[in-house]
């Protein structure tokens, strides 16, 4: 727990301080969830792991977008942020047609107002990826928006910048990733304004958790693809026949070990760093 620090907000998995007026601390834990429920069994390293991840991203996109980052604490899970004025929007890109994206495009053939081909599989990659906003809900899930509803929440101009910068980020990503046998089916990015109202992206981005990942040589589209960090703890879920209501299961040592192998290679691999060297000084990522 970070001293003299006032908390400000959680999330699943997160929590967050404010440092002072102007900077928040931002710390990852290593709870988990599946089908939307966090287990009660930790994963060992997970927060450091998506922190990592996140700083390694935020230091190579630079050049495509300005990030709230400051600062890696060298707990390898805290990083220090620039406090912004968030956007209203999540911004979602899909590359790729999973989740609420295939269900849209099933029931619509559309999704966001983007008309996508006839005859698209669950999983299919998409022609061009898509910026597909949601609006952010308090509770539940968030709901997918049409251009013109993000548009009116944050002005056409803006609308226009997040549309561009969110695409080129998740471009930049997905290419660096696929070269590493990892796809990025889609991600979720969170802007906001600093005090110049400049565009900064903040949060957490391109993480397993604010994206999917999915293992490239097991990528068969006409179905749902496995996760590449959660399969183990959700087919260990799935195989108890657990209803997917509070409380989770317990995760027994082996799938949380699994787990833990999974999260750590996706670091690797993206990285290319070794995690133990980034556990023993978390700023390599950052070089
Ligand atoms: C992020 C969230 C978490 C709960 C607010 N740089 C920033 N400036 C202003 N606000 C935020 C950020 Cl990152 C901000 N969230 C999401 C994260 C716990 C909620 F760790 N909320």
């Amino acid at each position: 727990m970070p001293e003299a620090a006032l908390h400000v907000g959680s999330g699943k998995v997160r929590e967050l301080y404010a440092l002072d007026d102007d900077r928040l601390l931002l710390v990852a834990s290593d709870r988990i969830s599946t089908f939307d429920v966090v287990l009660p069994t930790e994963i060992p390293d997970k927060g450091r792991v998506l922190t990592g991840l996140a700083a390694f991203w935020f230091t190579r996109t630079r050049a495509i977008c300005a990030n709230h980052l400051l600062a890696l604490r060298p707990d390898g899970r805290s990083t220090e942020c620039r406090r912004l004025e968030m956007l209203p929007i999540e911004c979602v890109v899909r590359g790729y047609l999973s989740g609420s994206g295939w269900k849209d495009y099933t029931a619509t053939g559309s999704v966001c107002g983007h008309s996508l081909p006839a005859g698209l599989v669950e999983s299919a990659e998409l022609p061009e990826p898509i910026f597909t906003p949601a609006t952010k809900a308090v509770t539940g899930h968030d709901e997918n928006i049409d251009r013109d509803t993000a548009a009116d929440l944050v002005g056409a101009a803006l609308f226009e910048q997040v549309e561009r910068v969110s695409i080129a980020l998740y471009r930049f990503a997905a290419d660096h990733a696929r070269e590493r046998g990892i796809i990025i089916a889609d991600t979720k990015f969170e802007f906001g304004l600093d005090e110049e109202r400049r565009l900064v992206l903040g949060d957490e981005a391109l993480t397993p958790d604010s994206s999917r990942f999915w293992p490239a040589d097991e990528y068969r589209p006409g179905g749902a693809q496995s996760s590449f960090d959660k399969q183990f703890a959700r087919d260990y879920c799935e195989s108890l026949g657990w209803d997917k209501l509070e409380p989770g299961p317990e995760l027994p040592e082996a799938v949380v070990t699994g787990t833990r192998a999974r999260y750590v290679e996706a670091f690797e691999r993206l990285a290319e760093i070794d995690f133990d060297v980034y556990l023993a000084d978390p700023e390599v990522v950052l070089r």
